[in-house]
């Protein structure tokens, strides 16, 4: 079977990775937009984005986003900009839909959605049915396509019941993210149950945590989806031996992608294949 070809999505940061784990995490402006600069020329289509405070925490500014995402679109115009809504454990709905409030040039084209509550290792990542609602609804005031992020089985399901309330679109674009403590694991059978349950028409990425990040991607490209890698989820590129940057880990993938007959997907292919408007 022929499957459509392969969008990699880098997830340059994060909000957990820090700079002890791993010197090449970046962390300013510049910093973040170099990087995005270097997964395109790997093979990636999109970033995924959070941004840091000088001093590394973990930032939902608007102004941090706008300075990043403005200097992507300067290094990198044709690359898809996702950014996070959800944040880091422990921050507001009005903390984390920051980056919804961007426009012009700034203004992602997708942002995550995370639609259940899980336990995120020894944290809570929280998101009860009310607080989804209000960041579904200003996604959508804004214009900007969610990505459905399922940590766990049940975010599939509320995608249809948020659909029913007119709160988002189906098909969709999901991501599994597989192999959080404490959520749903990263094994061939979760993915293949996952998928089984979208909604017709819908496409997904997998996002293996940790050490399943490479096996995940592999399994995705021979199960049909699509690939998130990067250090916001992984910073190793083998045992013991940190990744330079995200984009080590998308060469990586685009080497499985090749052995696997599998295409990589231009930025604006990722568009098509993601249902995300074309490029202005
Ligand atoms: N940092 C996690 C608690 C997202 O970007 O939407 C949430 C997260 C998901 O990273
Ligand atoms: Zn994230």
């Amino acid at each position: 079977m022929a499957f459509s070809p392969l969008v990699i999505t880098a997830a340059l940061v994060g909000a957990e990775t820090t700079r002890e784990q791993t010197p090449y995490l970046p962390i300013s402006p510049e910093e973040i937009a170099q990087e995005a600069r270097r997964c395109r020329d790997a093979g990636a289509s999109m970033v995924h984005l959070h941004v840091r405070e000088p001093d590394g925490k973990p930032s939902q500014s608007a102004e941090l986003f706008r300075q990043t995402i403005e200097r992507i679109r300067e290094l990198a115009p044709d690359l898809v900009c996702q950014t996070s809504t959800g944040g880091a454990v422990g921050m507001s709905v009005d903390e984390r839909a920051q980056p919804l409030t961007l426009e012009g040039r700034a203004k992602p084209e997708m942002a995550t959605l995370t639609t259940g509550t899980v336990n995120f290792g020894d944290d809570v990542f929280w998101n009860p049915r009310p607080l989804v609602r209000e960041i579904a609804r200003r996604m959508r005031a804004a214009g900007i396509v969610p990505e459905i992020e399922c940590f766990d089985a049940g975010m599939v399901d509320e995608a249809f019941a948020l659909a029913k309330e007119g709160l988002l679109d189906l098909p969709a674009h999901f991501d599994f993210v597989l192999g959080v403590p404490g959520a749903l694991a990263a094994r061939r059978s979760a993915i293949e149950f996952l998928r089984s349950q979208l909604p017709e028409g819908s496409t997904f990425t997998v996002a293996g945590v940790g050490r399943h990040q490479l096996p995940m991607a592999e399994l995705a490209i021979e199960l049909g989806g699509n690939v998130r890698v990067g250090l916001e989820d992984n910073v190793y590129v083998s045992k013991g031996v940190l990744a330079k940057g995200s984009f080590e880990l998308v060469e990586r993938v685009v080497d499985l992608a090749r052995a696997k007959d599998r295409q990589v997907a231009t930025p604006d292919q990722a568009r098509q294949i993601l249902r995300l408007p074309a490029r202005a």
